[in-house]
């Protein structure tokens, strides 16, 4: 593949943040873009996300970001073959040469990364995901297969996603007792639309957060699972047959000093918020938690992994954002049984697949997810189905820039009629 022309644009993401989108275009004119997505609570060892702290949009414009790249980064990839994926992108992480891509930023640097990807699926005549799926397979890990993910419906938004007084960011919904995807979104959408009435008829707000969850005005989880609760029964469904529940806590945010800090003045220490969602845990069908404990809270999440690790999923987001190294410290401490992967933690897609490989080879289970910044692009849709990743966070069933995903995962199902995962092949 000899790149002929790279360009980047300024282009918003689902909070109306600047973001970038870029293209690779060959001698040929054939040209694909990559789209990049943003975090609101984000992990503190991501790769860097780059801003021009200038004038425009409150300091987080990426003009510059983008100059920079196209006077430095984009000249040195013109008029070169690049073999694959990885050549590509080990070029890039070579030419930025900072351990968390400071440089140029991961921002410019997934855009370029995941143009590349999409452009060489278009040039193989593959579609996206089954592309992903044979490089995946025959570079990283022999066994994969594709199929469709399960969802992890984020119903009710909370944490830094809403400006409601609820502590955990995400109240999500699996639906685990479905024979195929398509079957399994229904029953989250009917859930998703009875929610709503529900909400309506106790007097509480169904506007919603960033991802697209209502966001009432409750502040304990278990007022969110309880609600939840009677939407999934007024839908007519069997909770822990049809449908089971996933958190994300989020806890980093709710670290504060040396105590987990919640809105009604209660606050935790580790053990106590283990017990907390030990509790919670016996008390809903819970089947993952993710980020339970603060990212730093290593001992905190040893002592979690053995006390919930053998009964529920246990997924570290800003634990490991997506970064090989630190999952890797996780496998060697026992620490959580899952990992979210997130291409812009990490910056590249070469880098992705190292953490999913690793993950895989050592039985965590992955899951593939958004931002609460989001974009129309549903790359994620075609990555979760090509790794056989098994499940998909990508929001409620609400704002397009959720639904783009659902929308690609229902055509993909349609094509493919892959086999969709139930409860029985998640459980550790
Ligand atoms: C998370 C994500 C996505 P953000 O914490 O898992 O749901 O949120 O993109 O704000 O980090
Ligand atoms: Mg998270």
């Amino acid at each position: 593949m000899k790149i002929k022309k790279i360009k980047a644009f300024e282009v918003l993401d689902s909070r109306g943040t600047p973001t970038i989108a870029a293209f690779i275009e060959l001698k040929d004119g054939t040209r694909e873009f990559g789209f990049v997505p943003s975090g609101a609570s984000t992990g503190s060892r991501e790769a860097i996300e780059k801003r021009d702290n200038g004038k425009n949009f409150n300091g987080k414009g990426v003009e510059k970001v983008i100059k920079f790249a196209e006077e430095n980064l984009f000249p040195e990839l013109l008029d070169k073959e690049f073999k694959d994926q990885k050549n590509f992108d080990e070029r890039l992480i070579s030419l930025d040469g900072t351990k968390n891509k400071e440089r140029f930023g991961a921002n410019i640097i997934l855009a370029t990364s995941l143009a590349f990807c999409k452009l060489s699926s278009t040039i193989l005549k593959k579609p996206l995901y089954k592309h992903i799926h044979d490089y995946f397979l025959e570079n990283f890990y022999k066994e994969t297969q594709m199929k469709m993910p399960l969802p992890m419906m984020n119903i009710l938004n909370g944490g830094a996603h809403a400006n409601n007084n609820l502590d955990f960011q995400e109240f999500m919904i699996q639906p685990v007792g479905f024979s195929s995807f398509k079957e399994g979104l229904i029953c989250g959408v009917e859930i998703f639309n009875v929610l709503k009435n529900t909400l309506n008829e106790k007097g509480f707000s169904t506007a919603v957060g960033d991802e697209g969850g209502f966001a009432p005005g409750i502040s304990s989880a278990e007022e969110a699972l309880d609600l939840i609760t009677s939407a999934v029964e007024a839908a007519g469904y069997e909770i822990n047959k049809d449908i089971t529940f996933a958190l994300d806590c989020a806890s980093t945010e709710l670290l504060k000093n040396t105590k987990y800090s919640f809105s009604n003045a209660k606050k935790l220490s580790s053990d106590e918020l283990i017990e907390y969602l030990s509790q919670l845990n016996k008390n809903y069908p819970i089947t993952s938690i993710e980020d339970g404990l603060d990212e730093n809270d290593w001992d905190g999440w040893r002592k979690m992994t053995e006390k919930l690790g053998k009964l529920t999923q246990l997924v570290g987001d800003d634990l490991f954002v997506t970064n090989q190294d630190i999952l890797q410290e996780g496998i060697d401490k026992k620490v959580a049984n899952s990992v979210l992967i997130k291409i812009n933690q990490i910056g590249t897609l070469t880098e992705t697949f190292e953490t999913i490989r690793l993950a895989y080879e050592n039985n965590y289970k992955c899951v593939i997810s958004h931002r609460s910044g989001e974009t129309e692009d549903s790359f994620i849709a075609d990555l979760a189905v090509g790794t056989g990743a098994g499940q998909i966070k990508t929001g409620a069933p609400s704002r397009s820039d959720r639904t783009s995903k659902y929308n690609r995962l229902l055509m993909i199902d349609a094509f493919e009629n892959l086999k969709y995962l139930g409860r029985g092949e998640l459980k550790n």
